[in-house]
């Protein structure tokens, strides 16, 4: 009797954040901007860039929102016009790496800087940019995967 008490209360300690975590991922889910909710982002847009940084494959997609959300309604007063998606796998196993922190830094020629988190989605991550001047824009982008190693990552983008 006593015994499994303690081994209900220790499933339960155990099961408890497990639970708390896939509800927080959840609602994130659910006050996500548009375009994470049907369709899946990373089959959207070209790959902006993709580079093997220490084990892990990086992959950026830069997607022209308005494009690619025809007959939908922008929601009023958002000026983001680009959704910035980034892919991370193990390069060796080709295993998906969906866990961590990620954080991008826009930079357009007038020296505009926009600094974001990416948001894990659907396998990804992701964030909203202004990129509604045309010309060049620098993409950096730093991750804290599963391993506990920060990583970079640069490219450049042409937004026309
Ligand atoms: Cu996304």
């Amino acid at each position: 009797m006593k015994k499994s008490t303690i081994l209900i209360a220790t499933l339960f300690s155990v099961a408890l954040p497990l639970t708390s975590f896939a509800a927080m991922d959840h609602s994130d889910h659910g006050s996500m901007d548009m375009g994470h909710g049907g369709h899946g982002m990373m089959e959207m847009g070209d790959v902006a860039h993709q580079e093997v940084v220490d084990g892990v494959k990086a992959t950026f997609k830069v997607i022209n929102m308005k494009e690619h959300m025809k007959g939908m309604e922008m929601p009023k007063g958002m000026k983001e016009t680009h959704h910035l998606a980034a892919e991370f796998q193990d390069a060796k196993s080709g295993k998906a790496l969906t866990v961590g922190e990620v954080k991008a830094k826009v930079q357009g020629t007038d020296k505009v800087e926009q600094t974001k988190e990416l948001m894990g989605m659907q396998g990804h991550f992701g964030a909203d940019f202004d990129l509604s001047k045309k010309g060049k824009y620098s993409v950096i982008c730093k991750f804290l995967l599963k391993d506990g190693k920060v990583r970079n990552a640069k490219f450049w983008y042409t937004a026309k």
